[in-house]
């Protein structure tokens, strides 16, 4: 039985869409947040914690808000600043800014315990990385699938697979009352994702990207 590790019960309606029925169940359990600039570590370390806790296979799932405007702020830190200033002060901060554009990411990070047939793509990123992931570094991570080494934490040597998606948008004043987060915040395509049903929002966000990718391949691993 595989564990979807999360406090955030609006993640596990996402998540359920992508998940065989029966074989999977909520684990509530709050993995330390490594410091990091990025998702991927946060995800890895997460995994490998979340892991040692159940002792059964887990996939975490990191998220964030990206603003451009903002170099990237709240990112690795959305959490911390939804729960201190609120969406509606990061409206107010963004409305401020010229550029507006952000993006929400989601970085799934799969751990049991074992380690992953080698293969040409071990870390399947979102499509915007793609071009830095071909770097040499990435070409050379045959044997690895994370990002330890941006956490700086020394090597841990479980295994986790990340799986990342990416969704564009940008900053607008609170709109709908679906979704959780900074739904009401982030427009795209001229809707916010707290006016999207789940289905519409899975079909377009960061989430339903990443579990995407992870379903497919969970299913054929
Ligand atoms: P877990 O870590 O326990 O899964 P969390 O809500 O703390 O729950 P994150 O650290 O990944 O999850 O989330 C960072 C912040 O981004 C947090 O404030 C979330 O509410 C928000 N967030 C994540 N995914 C979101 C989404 O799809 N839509 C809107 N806000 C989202
Ligand atoms: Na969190």
């Amino acid at each position: 039985m595989l564990r979807y590790v999360t406090t955030n019960p609006g993640k596990v309606r996402e998540a359920e869409r992508y998940l065989p029925d029966g074989s999977v169940e909520r684990l509530d359990f709050d993995y330390t947040e490594v410091q990091a600039g990025d998702l991927g570590p946060i995800a890895a370390q997460g995994a490998r914690e979340a892991y040692r806790h159940a002792d059964a296979p887990v996939l975490v799932d990191d998220a964030g808000l990206f603003v451009e405007g903002l170099d990237g702020f709240p990112g690795p830190y959305s959490s911390y600043v939804e729960e201190t200033l609120g969406i509606e002060r990061v409206h107010d901060i963004a409305s401020e800014l010229d550029d507006r554009r952000a993006a929400f990411r989601c970085t799934l990070g799969y751990c049991d315990g074992e380690g992953f047939a080698a293969s040409p793509d071990p870390v399947d990123r979102g499509d915007r990385d793609a071009a830095a992931a071909a770097g040499p570094d990435a070409e050379a991570g045959g044997e690895s699938d994370d990002e330890d080494g941006a956490a700086g934490g020394g090597a841990d040597p479980l295994p986790v697979k990340l799986f990342e998606g990416y969704v564009p948008g940008r900053i607008v004043a609170p709109r709908g009352d679906g979704g959780f987060g900074y739904d009401p915040i982030f427009e795209h395509d001229g809707e916010t994702f707290a006016e999207m049903d789940t289905d519409r929002k899975n079909a377009v966000s960061h989430r339903g990207r990443a579990l995407e990718k992870f379903a497919e391949w969970y299913a054929d691993r």
